[in-house]
């Protein structure tokens, strides 16, 4: 192809996870050729994605794996040299805050250096080649912790868990970089976001999971911790559009990405067991494995700068977020019903998280 017809390329970290697979239909539909990285795994991790693939020999395609890892810098510079992006997403991450209290120090790896070693590969690239490329970190409300709503980009981080530290390393090591080298890094500051690709052990999709299971005779009692803890929910699809607006932005700069209203773990409980005519209260049941050391109770965005300066703002509310997963996971568990009526298996193992 030549070079004037060379599609806009961006690289994704992080691409088989919730947000990269929106972020790569996103992506895909505004012209480019996306390509991700994808980390070794004894099974096939590549779900979410599957859809967007094609043959890389179709001319059509437009999704390209990778395969590497956070912890591996020369494998990060091998594809950065490669895939020669005009903008990197970093979204990879161990990104489950329960669990960096028990695997600390791999999601500082994964997290904070992962960063720090994207970091240095962007300044060498940029330094030798002198092209404009632009670097997206995925920043996360988590890392304002203790502080209290409506958290903003002028409030200070008080991080609460191992994840959260290491997310304001990262978020540090972009700024420092973007000031001492003149990177374009920009910092996005997202609140919970959730979706029917959301991952089974963060506690919407838990939750949506066990009510279609519950519907479908597959599940009798759901497990859970803190019902206390506060979250500004909104929708993955809409927040992947926040993404790629910071980096079309004619500065790098941080920025709240939030719907500015919060409701409780007990307020989505009764929404999605709602939604199926039954009352969560017969079917919930205390577990305190899913207690956190230290919780974060209440978190609550202003994202009053993404809509000034990007034009940003959520297009899902609450009660649509929980009706869209209701729905899905009740049509999964269907599915999974039908198999197990003819005889394929027992369904899905017990969901932990
Ligand atoms: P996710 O579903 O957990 O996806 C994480 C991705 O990172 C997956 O593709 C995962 O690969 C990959 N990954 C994990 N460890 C890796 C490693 N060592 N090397 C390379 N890749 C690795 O997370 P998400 O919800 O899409 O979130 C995307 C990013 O935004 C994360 O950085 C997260 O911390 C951050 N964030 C999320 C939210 C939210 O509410 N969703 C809010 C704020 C910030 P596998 O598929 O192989 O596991
Ligand atoms: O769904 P969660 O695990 O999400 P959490 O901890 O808010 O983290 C998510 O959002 C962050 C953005 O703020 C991201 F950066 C991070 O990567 C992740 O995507 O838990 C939400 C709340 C917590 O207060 C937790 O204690 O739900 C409470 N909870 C109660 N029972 C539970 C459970 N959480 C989980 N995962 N499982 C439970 O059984």
């Amino acid at each position: 192809m030549a070079a004037a017809e060379r599609r806009r390329r961006a690289l994704i970290t992080g691409i088989t996870g919730q947000d990269g697979s929106y972020l790569s239909e996103l992506l895909i539909t505004k012209g480019y050729d996306v390509h991700g990285i994808i980390r070794r795994a004894s099974m096939f991790n590549t779900g979410r994605i599957e859809h967007l693939y094609r043959d890389p020999h179709d001319p059509e395609a437009r999704l390209f794996g990778h395969y590497g890892d956070m912890t591996d810098g020369t494998a990060l510079r091998r594809i950065i040299e490669a895939v020669e992006p005009d903008e990197i997403y970093n979204l990879a991450a161990q990104s489950h805050v329960r669990v960096s209290f028990d695997e600390p120090e791999y999601t500082a790896d994964v997290v904070a250096m992962g960063a720090l070693r994207l970091l240095e590969c962007l300044r060498d690239y940029v330094a030798r080649t002198g092209r404009d490329v632009r670097m997206y970190q995925a920043g996360s409300s988590e890392m304002f912790g203790d502080a209290p709503p409506r958290q903003s980009e002028a409030t200070p981080f008080q991080p609460r868990s191992p994840y959260a530290t290491a997310k304001v390393a990262a978020h540090e090591h972009a700024r420092n970089y973007r000031e001492a080298y003149g990177l374009f890094v920009a910092n996005g500051i997202l609140f919970n976001h959730e979706s029917p690709r959301r991952g089974e052990t963060f506690v919407t999709r838990k939750i949506t999971r066990a009510v279609g299971r519950i519907r479908e005779g597959l599940q009798d009692k759901l497990y859970l911790g803190n019902l206390d803890a506060r979250r500004d929910w909104g929708f993955a699809g809409d927040y992947v559009d926040a993404m790629w607006r910071m980096l079309q932005h004619d500065t790098p700069d941080d920025f709240v990405v939030a719907t500015g209203r919060s409701y409780s773990v007990r307020d989505f409980l009764e929404a999605a067991f709602e939604q199926a005519g039954l009352d969560w209260q017969d079917y919930v049941e205390f577990d305190e494995r899913y207690l956190r050391p230290t919780e974060v109770d209440h978190l609550e965005g202003d994202a009053a700068k993404a809509k000034d300066k990007l034009g940003w703002t959520a297009a899902t509310d609450f009660k649509t977020l929980v009706a869209m997963m209701a729905e899905a996971d009740h049509e999964l568990a269907r599915r999974e019903r039908t198999l197990i009526d003819a005889g394929h298996g027992e369904g899905l193992t017990a969901l932990n998280g």
